[in-house]
C-alpha cells in the first residue's frame, strides 16, 4: 500500500458533534472539492466511509473492530487503528487492520479525555511490536516530526499545527 511505501497523502474527516447527515453531506462536499487527489478516510463510522465514497475507515478503541468492519468494508478499503498502550499495538497487530496511529505522543487540546501523552519513546516501543504502517498522532508539529519520525513512526498525523498555521 501507498501508506507503507511513503507515498499517499491522507486527509481524515473528523466531526464529533455533528449528526449523521450533516457528516455525510460535509464528507460528500470533501470528496466533490479535493477529487481523487488525497485519500479521504473517514473517522470512526464504516457506514459514511461506505455512502460518502471515502477510502477508509479510522476505527478508535470504542468503535467497530477492525475485524467488523472489514465485513462492511471491502479489500480495496484502508482500515486504520488507533492504539494507545503497548497491549493495543499488539491487539491491532493481530487484527486486519492496515495501519496503526499511536498517540497522543505529546499533549493535545485537539480531543476531548485524550489517553496520558506516550513522548517520543512510547512511538519507539510501538515499533518493537507491530511492523504495520505506525502512524504517530497527538501533539506533533512541523518542528517536532522529524524526532518522532527518527523513533520509528512511518508518518504523522496533525491537526492543530496544520489548523493554526497552513502550509501556504
Ligand atoms: N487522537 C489522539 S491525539 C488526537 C487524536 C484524534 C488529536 C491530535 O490533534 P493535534 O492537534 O495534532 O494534537
Ligand atoms: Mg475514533
Amino acid at each position: 500500500r501507498e501508506l507503507a511505501s511513503g507515498g499517499a497523502a491522507l486527509l481524515q474527516y473528523r466531526n464529533k458533534s455533528g449528526n449523521s447527515l450533516e457528516m455525510l453531506q460535509q464528507a460528500r462536499e470533501l470528496r466533490q472539492v479535493l477529487g481523487n487527489s488525497v485519500k479521504l478516510i473517514m473517522n470512526d463510522r464504516a457506514d459514511l466511509c461506505l455512502a460518502a465514497g471515502f477510502d477508509g475507515v479510522h476505527l478508535g478503541q470504542d468503535d467497530l473492530s477492525p475485524a467488523d468492519a472489514r465485513k462492511i468494508l471491502a479489500e480495496r478499503f484502508w482500515v486504520g487503528l488507533s492504539a494507545h498502550n503497548t497491549e493495543q499495538v499488539v491487539a491491532g497487530d493481530d487484527s486486519p487492520a492496515d495501519y496503526i496511529a499511536i498517540g497522543p505522543v505529546f499533549s493535545t487540546s485537539s480531543k476531548v479525555n485524550p489517553d496520558p501523552a506516550i513522548g517520543v519513546e512510547g512511538v519507539r516501543s510501538a515499533r518493537r511490536f507491530t511492523q504495520k504502517p505506525l502512524v504517530a498522532i497527538g501533539g506533533i508539529t512541523r518542528a517536532n516530526c522529524q524526532a518522532v519520525m527518527d523513533a520509528g513512526a512511518d508518518s504523522v498525523a496533525v491537526i492543530s499545527d496544520l489548523l493554526q498555521e497552513p502550509v501556504s
